[in-house]
């Protein structure tokens, strides 16, 4: 569904009653990007994207409201409705893009709490920029909620507004959910904001993550560098009480099942492997294009398979879907040079005319056509380096409706917790990964089903809506008030 921006359903966006929301969400992003509809003009789109994909379902079934920014450096638009959920832009300048988004967050933070796979960078105007946004998102928040209101923070852009928004309302029950990994002390301890940010989430009632190291690591934190008191979870500092815990996030699995099981998409998945000479093995990656997500360590491990005759080239082919991400960033340029290089090397070595081995998408998909990829290939490789969950395990995972297919899966994604019966695997460990994706390629059904049906049925009961209950329904128990 697409909204015009600036449109006249601008007039759901306030609560009739001018009390306002009983659930407000705050994120970097709101749900949707600006496009030009079939008529040319422009329109807003729901948007891809892990956290978008995860909470546009609880959005719509709880008449809630979402701020964060549009997306465009300049004036944000009025507030308005879109597929059912109220959205207010949050304004952010040129200035606040480049110290905030791209330098403070995803320059000196997402590096860090990603192991530091590439060296984070460090600048102190970022962090005053950081600040300054982190108190925009928490005054709209103070605005909007109604008394007494739940408000549900995301992620590492936001990581000051817990502890900003409890001074402004000390009436609300403040969440905050954490998409990404927390690291362990020592790399913490490297952020000159290291004491600000931890303040900053212990203003939250509840502190969600995805996995429990990251939960540890964040109370061991309170206690290192605040000298906080905690047991169990529940940590005690300067008054305030704040439960820390685990809540691994999932997907829309019956959504995904029912894109599954359409004729479209079926018949869409049947044509992409006629399309590519119908190989009798397909591997796929679908990732955005991101140095945590392996995808120069797969690449290579395929390319040496391919090189040692383990994988025949005349009957194995690979698709790496690579959503463009944070372009402007030296890193993920570098990056992309990269895995171009990489792409061109194995195809130059190993391809024949008109027989590609690596078809390299650098593109966004909808949601039908991914699906397609998943139903069609064989094998599903994710080998990020260190990744918050991964959504496209699960998404794969539940688009396997007859329980085939083999994923071949990084243990330093938070889905290895879960999904532990599929091919696990160290990819910085070469010979490892080569050995997971021979062995995952070679699987006969029966295999492919041994292993699948367990994570089928583990996903059934852990879809994205007990994901959101699980959390919401902690964060609606009144655990400031609880005894010692
Ligand atoms: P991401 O790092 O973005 O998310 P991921 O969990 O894999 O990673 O989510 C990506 C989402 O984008 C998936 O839903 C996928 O279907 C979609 N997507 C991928 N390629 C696409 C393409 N070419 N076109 C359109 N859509 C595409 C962050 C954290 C993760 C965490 C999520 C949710 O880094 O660890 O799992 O948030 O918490």
């Amino acid at each position: 569904m697409t909204t015009e921006p600036g449109s006249a359903s601008t007039s759901g966006a306030e609560p009739a009653d001018g009390r306002g929301y009983d659930l407000v969400v705050l994120a970097n992003r709101l749900p949707v990007d600006q496009a030009t509809g079939p008529d040319g003009k422009r329109c807003w789109q729901r948007s891809p994207g892990g956290l978008v994909t995860a909470l546009h379902p609880i959005m719509q079934s709880r008449a809630g409201a979402w701020a964060g920014w549009h997306g465009q450096p300049e004036t944000a638009p009025a507030p308005f409705t879109h597929d059912g959920i109220h959205l207010h832009p949050i304004e952010l300048s040129d200035d606040d893009v480049d110290a905030y988004y791209e330098g403070q967050s995803n320059a000196t933070i997402w590096p860090l709490y990603h192991d530091a796979v590439e060296q984070p960078v460090f600048d102190r105007r970022w962090r005053q920029a950081y600040h300054s946004v982190n108190h925009r998102f928490a005054a709209a928040a103070a605005r909007l909620a109604a008394p007494g209101a739940l408000v549900w923070v995301h992620d590492y852009h936001l990581q000051l507004v817990p502890g900003m928004l409890r001074k402004l309302r000390p009436d609300l029950r403040i969440g905050f959910f954490l998409h990404i990994p927390f690291p362990p002390v020592e790399l913490f301890c490297q952020l000159p904001m290291r004491d600000e940010i931890m303040r900053g989430l212990l203003g939250a009632d509840l502190v969600g993550f995805q996995h429990p190291q990251a939960t540890r690591n964040f109370t061991r934190l309170a206690a290192h560098l605040l000298g906080a008191n905690h047991t169990g979870g529940v940590i005690k500092h300067e008054g305030g009480v704040t439960t820390a815990a685990t809540f691994p996030i999932s997907i829309d699995v019956a959504g995904q099942q029912q894109l599954a099981a359409d004729p479209h998409v079926r018949a869409r998945a049947g044509e992409i492997r006629r399309e590519l000479g119908n190989p009798r093995t397909l591997v796929l990656g679908v990732d955005r294009l991101d140095y945590t997500k392996g995808i120069e360590h797969r690449l290579a491990a395929y390319g040496e398979l391919l090189a040692d005759g383990r994988l025949d080239p005349a009957d194995t082919v690979m698709v790496q879907v690579a959503v463009p991400s944070r372009q402007r960033l030296d890193q993920y340029q570098a990056l992309r040079e990269r895995v171009e290089r990489t792409v061109s090397h194995v195809n130059g070595r190993h391809a024949g005319i008109g027989r590609l081995c690596v078809h390299y998408l650098h593109q966004s998909y909808d949601r039908a056509e991914l699906a397609a990829l998943y139903l069609a290939a064989d094998v599903m490789a994710v080998t990020p380096l260190r990744d918050g969950m991964n959504l496209v395990a699960k998404e794969y995972v539940a688009t396997r409706t007859d329980g085939t297919g083999a994923l071949v899966l990084s243990e330093f994604a938070g889905a290895a917790a879960e999904l532990s019966q599929a091919w696990t695997v160290n990819p910085h460990n070469l010979e490892a990964l080569k050995d997971a994706l021979a062995e995952a390629a070679a699987a006969g059904a029966d295999e492919q089903r041994r292993r699948m049906q367990p994570m089928r049925f583990h996903l059934r009961r852990h879809d994205v809506n007990r994901w959101a209950s699980a959390f919401l329904g902690q964060l609606d128990r009144p655990a400031r008030q609880m005894p010692a």
